[in-house]
């Protein structure tokens, strides 16, 4: 067993609980897991990232993330199951997994998530004030400085895709996107999760094309659903963001890939496809949290062929 914490699978967990599963990942690891505070919400709650490596100076890096948007729980349950994933059976991953560097980070968006859990279950965005306190917040996957001027956002604060005063204005966009450009360096690949839909997308999402190597981005997304398909029996499917999803600028994937160069960039949207929404019972957790974990192994697999 990897940790003898209080985490599990069988329901959704507050903040402090995910951070706890975290520090004792940490302290089970110290020789391979580092454990950084890359900055703070507007309410001044820590923004944490969990590496693992056995070599972070070699290694080919991969970024995982979760909880951009409050109310899909799904989704900060379903990166720290791939976290559990990972260390209950480190010394047994094969080398494609073994050999990279995983950044982790379970909740970008620890103030809505809160928020979500206490107060407002469908809320989205994070919690930095606005005017008016109902019009709180700014959607963090509008906020990233690409195509952030465009379509598929809003200028209205009260919006629930409001993009923010300016690319980056948010807290929490700001530490990750620091974060991360000081590491492109072997940067392969950055996962983020959402729900719901049940579809694994690829960048261009602020414009209406392909990325150049798209054919491969659809070859490994394809793989995943057929993995998915055999592993749960559920139906996800493959395409490009723009072309299911429509026009949306400001978005994390297509951020890293037009300010960083990394190559396989996907947007997981978890389960359902409507009937529970975002309100996913419990029950669905662990087998939408192994969908996750299978896109994430088949993205590693890639990385090593490539
Ligand atoms: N979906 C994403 C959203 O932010 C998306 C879809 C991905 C839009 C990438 C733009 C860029 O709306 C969910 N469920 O949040
Ligand atoms: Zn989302």
């Amino acid at each position: 067993k990897a940790t003898r914490s209080n985490m599990h699978w069988k329901d959704y967990h507050d903040l402090e609980t995910i951070y706890g599963f975290m520090r004792e990942i940490r302290s089970k690891f110290p020789n391979i897991v580092r454990l950084y505070t890359i900055g703070q919400t507007a309410e001044g709650r820590d923004l944490k990232v969990l590496r693992i490596s056995e070599n972070p100076r070699e290694n080919k890096k991969v970024w995982i993330d979760g909880g951009i948007h409050a109310r899909e729980w799904i989704s900060p349950a379903t990166v720290t199951f791939i976290l559990y994933q990972l260390m209950a059976n480190w010394e047994n991953q094969p080398a494609h997994i073994r050999g990279l560097t995983w950044y982790i980070m379970p909740v970008m968006n620890p103030d809505g998530y809160e928020y979500s859990r206490t107060t407002n279950r469908l809320w989205r965005k994070n919690r930095s004030a606005s005017r008016r306190a109902q019009c709180n917040g700014v959607d963090l996957n509008r906020n990233f400085d690409i195509g952030w001027n465009g379509y598929g956002s809003s200028t209205n604060p009260c919006s629930d895709t409001y993009r923010g005063s300016s690319p980056a204005s948010e807290k929490e966009t700001k530490a990750v996107a620091e974060f991360l450009a000081k590491r492109k360096y072997n940067l392969e690949a950055y996962l983020t999760y959402h729900s719901y839909g049940q579809m694994i997308v690829y960048p261009w999402a602020y414009k209406a094309v392909k990325v150049k190597d798209s054919a491969v981005l659809q070859r490994v997304a394809s793989l995943a659903v057929d993995r998915i398909a055999q592993k749960t029996g559920s139906t996800y499917r493959a395409a490009v963001t723009h072309e299911v999803l429509g026009i949306a600028g400001g978005g994390s994937d297509d951020w890293s890939r037009a300010a960083l160069g990394v190559k396989y960039v996907y947007t997981v949207e978890l389960r359902d496809r409507g009937a529970y929404g975002f309100v996913l019972p419990p029950r669905y957790i662990k087998d939408t949290a192994l969908e996750g974990w299978t896109v994430a192994e088949t993205v590693a697999q890639a990385i090593k062929t490539s």
